[in-house]
């Protein structure tokens, strides 16, 4: 990190004047009031010595930083591999107008049988654009498989559902009409003539999203949460867990690329496909979509969601010990730049949307920025730039960034952006 680059931060990005109650804080949507804070530098270990060398980062910092996050954020990930089936549901090689083979797969928990099984959905371009088989996208779906796409083969979700306002999903499981309900968030056709698969699960499967949900997830026979470790493993551990099991899927199914896996999640979902890409080497890419407090923005900069908040409203997503931190996130011995820095050197991709001030847009691309001599450790170039760039204006390279207009979504924008740059990463790796 250069001197001008602390300094620009410290003087022109940081500082404000106004004092806030640090006993009740309210959510800031001031920039003019943030305040400063400490710089946690992802190149000086907790013994204080500076990593000048990949291997240093490789063998102590990493390791250690990996450690931190686990034990004050998201909770230790259960070293235990369940036992595995893959069953196959069922093929259609003539999906989306012809353009693609549609699988479905269950993963099935074999010493468990009442476990609900983790119900991939998998798309392959029939149409291979480009060398050998094509990379795959691996993401976790909000609402169930049947939400993605309205092609009547997908089998309708039958797992507990948040309920929908517009009735398509009644006393917490999916109608009829709840098909296709988040297909704009998938743009299928796109993804599929750009020469990509897509592999999705309902995150439910894994965990439903409530306090409860563990007890019919897979942390009810990997890690009840009952005896409330301080490091215990949560809901946000067990959805990135899941993608890696769907990876391990992925490894065994001719079809796709698995060494060209690209982890993508949208928000709650960022913050898991980031916690997924930093524990899981295997991801070749990593993209969180307005993914805010707890995945790419800057946790010590008061700017919109507060990790009081966050524990607040969702007291099941991170570890026990991540709660000390409500309302003194100065005291955190990690932010978030040193997880998206667990990336490095593989690509990363990080996006905001100027209308979802709650996952602090800035606050997340200081974050990516913050990555840079990590990235640079490698020869790589990551963000390369202080200045936040305009909306529809993507910056960097290995690390990309983009602000999309409009409000908290994933949208048809976000997709072109991350194919473009999933398909420069990929061809510069040829
Ligand atoms: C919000 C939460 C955010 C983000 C979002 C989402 O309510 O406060 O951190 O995770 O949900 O997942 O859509």
């Amino acid at each position: 990190m250069s001197y001008r680059f602390k300094s620009v931060m410290l003087a022109g990005l940081l500082l404000g004047p106004v004092t806030l109650n640090a006993q009740n804080p309210d959510i800031n949507y001031d920039e003019s009031k943030v305040q400063p804070f400490a710089f946690l530098d992802p190149l000086i270990t907790y013994s204080a010595k500076r990593v000048k060398t990949v291997q240093r980062w490789e063998n102590e910092r990493r390791p250690e930083l990996l450690k931190k996050f686990a034990s004050e954020v998201y909770g230790t990930t259960p070293s235990r591999r369940l036992a595995t089936r893959y069953e196959l549901r069922s093929v259609d090689s003539s999906a989306l107008g012809g353009t693609a083979i549609r699988k479905q797969i269950s993963v099935i928990w074999t010493e468990y049988p009442d476990l609900p099984s983790l119900d991939i959905l998998l798309y392959v371009p029939k149409n291979k654009s480009g060398t050998g088989k094509p990379p795959v996208f691996v993401g976790l779906n909000y609402m169930g498989n049947h939400s993605i796409s309205p092609e009547p083969g997908i089998a309708l979700s039958t797992r507990w559902l948040p309920n929908r306002p517009d009735g398509k999903v009644v006393n917490n499981r999916a109608t009829e009409a709840a098909r296709g309900v988040q297909q704009s968030r998938w743009p299928l056709e796109l993804i599929i003539a750009k020469g990509y698969s897509v592999a999705t699960a309902y995150y439910g499967d894994l965990e439903p999203d409530h306090p409860e949900g563990w007890k019919s997830g897979i942390r009810s026979v990997l890690d009840p949460p009952t005896n409330q470790k301080s490091d215990g493993w949560q809901a946000i551990g067990v959805w990135a867990w899941g993608m890696s099991r769907m990876l391990d899927y992925l490894e065994t199914d001719n079809l796709v690329d698995a060494k060209r896996a690209v982890v993508m999640g949208h928000s709650r979902q960022g913050k898991a496909a980031l916690w997924a890409g930093a524990q899981d080497p295997r991801f070749a890419i990593v993209i969180a979509n307005e993914s805010g407090e707890g995945g790419a923005a800057l946790s010590k900069r008061n700017f919109g969601e507060t990790i009081e908040r966050l524990n607040r409203s969702f007291p099941h997503w991170f570890c026990p010990k991540y709660r000390t931190y409500n309302n003194r996130p100065d005291a955190l011995p990690v932010d978030q730049h040193q997880l998206l820095a667990l990336i490095a050197p593989r690509p990363l991709y990080v996006a905001s949307a100027e209308g979802d001030r709650w996952a602090d847009p800035k606050g997340e691309f200081i974050s990516a920025r913050l990555t840079d001599p990590v990235y640079q450790l490698y020869g790589k170039k990551g963000i390369g730039t202080d200045t936040w760039p305009a909306i529809h204006s993507p910056v960097g390279e290995t690390v990309r960034y983009h602000i999309r207009a409009g409000e908290h979504d994933v949208k048809r924008y976000d997709w072109e952006q991350f194919i473009d740059f999933a398909d420069k990463q990929f061809r510069k790796a040829q």
